[in-house]
């Protein structure tokens, strides 16, 4: 008989290798390649969370005194993960490339380990503005396979939609080490085992609320916001007196795996819109490796994730660094901020 993780005798006693190993056994979805490849992500995220822990005492906050492809300046722990990240999955054999926010081009495997069908993507140190004020910060990964026959992958072999994606995650450093994980078949929250070393399967098949009365935004970008998401947004903060007839509660941490996992736990919706400041790149928020691994777990999780005009999932990217504007959590929240955008769509241009 298959163990049943959702067992509360199961919560913090099976491992991230034993739940990865049932799951190759129960689905076939995930082959021996790809066990390993998360295993690594896994260990590489141990190593990170270490590291985040040393904090002043290990010499690792404050500026890299670096800027990055995307023109931001670089914090010593970005460049530090991304390091982490890059050495720990170089000479397993399970990938074929690598792409980071961090580095403007794919890292190839170099040509003295055997090469993999994976791709990885990542962005290794998630909110880091948010390291030297002691707050959550994290990793995002999402997986895509190598394109069949493909062998030294270029920038066009990672442009496949979020559908494509095996498997994605992140990685929570706060007051616990949270491992978050999908691929495909629901969302898995493990957290480290700090004395053990071992990331344990604390929550099975999270799911999130449909409903919410919780928002997380970056209110102090609301004068650059488009109509509809004005209109959206004045409604939320009309409260009971208003046209959505109930208050609603407003939580920003500006760490996307932050504010994500709150809405993991307890429902709500993450906005990152189009605003005249981002709108020439066309968003805030990466679609490679921080817009698709989210809306993947948050699907997978009950939620829904869109651009307001379209599912994050479908958007075909042009370009590995590409932005997107992201609403994503609670369903039935995420359905009516998109609305507020198509009924404008089809009334006027915005
Ligand atoms: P980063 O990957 O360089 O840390 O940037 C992404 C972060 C997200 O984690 C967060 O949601 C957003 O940027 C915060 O933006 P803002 O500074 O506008 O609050
Ligand atoms: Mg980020």
């Amino acid at each position: 008989m298959q163990p049943d993780f959702r067992g509360p005798d199961f919560r913090g006693h099976v491992s991230l290798t034993q739940y990865l190993i049932e799951e190759q056994r129960r689905h076939g979805a995930i082959n021996a390649d790809l066990r390993l490849l998360i295993e690594v992500v896994a260990r590489a995220c141990k190593r990170i969370s270490i590291a985040i822990g040393k904090g002043a005492l290990g010499g690792v906050l404050g500026e890299a005194g670096t800027g990055n492809v995307q023109g931001e300046a670089q914090k010593k722990l970005d460049v530090i993960s991304n390091e982490i990240l890059l050495e720990a999955n170089a000479w397993g054999g399970h990938l074929a490339a690598c792409a980071s926010e961090e580095m403007a081009d794919p890292y190839p495997i170099p040509d003295v380990y055997p090469k993999g069908n994976y791709l990885l993507l990542f962005d290794p140190l998630d909110g880091s503005s948010n390291i030297d004020v002691n707050i959550s910060v994290g990793t995002i990964f999402s997986v895509l396979r190598c394109p069949e026959g493909v062998t030294h992958p270029t920038e066009k072999d990672f442009l496949q939609p979020g559908t494509r994606q095996v498997a994605a995650g992140y990685c929570v450093y706060g007051p616990s080490t949270l491992l978050v994980l999908t691929t495909g078949h629901g969302v898995n929250v493990f957290t480290l085992d700090r004395e053990v070393g071992s990331f344990r399967l604390t929550r099975a098949n999270a799911t999130i609320p449909e409903d919410t009365s919780e928002f997380a935004v970056n209110m102090s970008n609301q004068r650059y916001w488009e109509a509809p998401m004005q209109r959206y947004v004045a409604d939320l903060l009309a409260g009971k007196a208003g046209p959505r007839g109930r208050d609603f509660n407003m939580r920003w941490v500006a760490s996307m795996v932050a504010d994500v996992h709150r809405i993991l736990t307890r429902g709500g919706i993450f906005i990152y819109p189009l605003d005249e400041k981002v709108k020439s790149n066309g968003g805030k928020l990466r679609l490679m490796y921080e817009a698709n691994p989210m809306s993947f777990i948050v699907e997978q999780a009950g939620g829904a994730a869109t651009t307001g005009r379209s599912r994050i999932l479908d958007v075909q990217p042009t370009q590995l660094h590409q932005r997107v504007p992201v609403f994503l959590g609670s369903k039935h929240e995420v359905e009516t901020a998109a609305k507020y955008h198509t009924d404008a769509n089809q009334t006027t241009q915005v």
